[in-house]
């Protein structure tokens, strides 16, 4: 059992160098035992809707998800708020498992949730508002039915915006603050959801690694934020393994 996540690459075209280096990742887990993916969101800056668009601008990661799919890999795929409806060509065709909300899997003998994070700051009224009107079935028949083109054009538009709504309350706080924010949700949900022993998040662009101890069990919970892959130049970049080796980050 090997698994990997990634979450929030913000691949924005196929010049973008961040492209290759996620190709590369999906390329060594043909080979290196890799029996679970995990795609935590936000792996494109723009993927809306199943349209051939898409599918076309990144054939390369298409073809890498399909031989994976063919070696029986298990590639799980958590929408973002830049990767949205794609149900259609990502699970259907790809046979790839779509998510849009936290999912609770159990690995290597640990109960883990996951998701991407959006709905992760509860004072965020202004994007949960958003989310709510982007998951509409009018927004997902418009994504499948408007020309690709079209489609690049609107969603340049509405990442912009929605990067308004997602980054403007948090960029007035430091990363002290977001951090603190990650570990309350995950406090919060383990408390009011559901029980856990591993919580994985990406979204908030900051890297987080945190460990308590569960008041009544004793037992170690831990909260990992996947952080982002900023543009070259930027900080260095990490994905998260599972495997018999532990618990680890692995760093690009
Ligand atoms: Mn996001």
């Amino acid at each position: 059992m090997r698994a990997k996540f990634v979450s929030d690459i913000h691949i924005n075209g196929p010049e973008d160098p961040r492209l290759e280096k996620f190709e590369s990742v999906l390329r060594s887990s043909l080979t290196d035992g890799t029996s679970h993916l995990f795609l935590v969101g936000d792996i494109f800056d723009l993927w809306v809707g199943s349209h051939s668009f898409f599918r076309e601008r990144y054939l390369a990661v298409v073809e890498l998800i399909q031989q994976l799919r063919r070696q029986n890999v298990e590639v799980n795929y958590f929408e973002g708020n830049h990767d949205l409806h794609i149900q259609k060509l990502w699970s259907i065709e790809l046979k790839c498992r779509v998510f849009t909300e936290p999912s609770y899997f159990d690995l290597g003998g640990l109960r883990i949730r996951v998701e991407h994070g959006d709905q992760m700051n509860p004072e965020d009224t202004g994007y949960l508002f958003l989310r709510g009107i982007l998951r509409t079935g009018f927004v997902k028949w418009l994504a499948d039915t408007l020309p690709g083109s079209v489609i690049q054009s609107i969603g340049d538009k509405m990442s912009r915006s929605s990067r308004k709504w997602t980054s403007s309350p948090l960029k007035a706080r430091d990363e002290a603050a977001i951090k603190n924010m990650i570990r309350n949700h995950a406090r919060r949900v383990r408390k009011n959801e559901a029980p856990f022993d591993l919580l994985i998040s990406g979204h908030v662009h900051v890297r987080d690694d945190f460990s308590w101890q569960d008041e009544l069990s004793g037992t170690d919970v831990r909260s990992v934020n996947l952080g982002w892959w900023a543009p070259s130049g930027g900080a260095p970049i990490f994905i998260f393994c599972i495997d018999a080796e532990g618990r680890r980050w692995i760093e690009l």
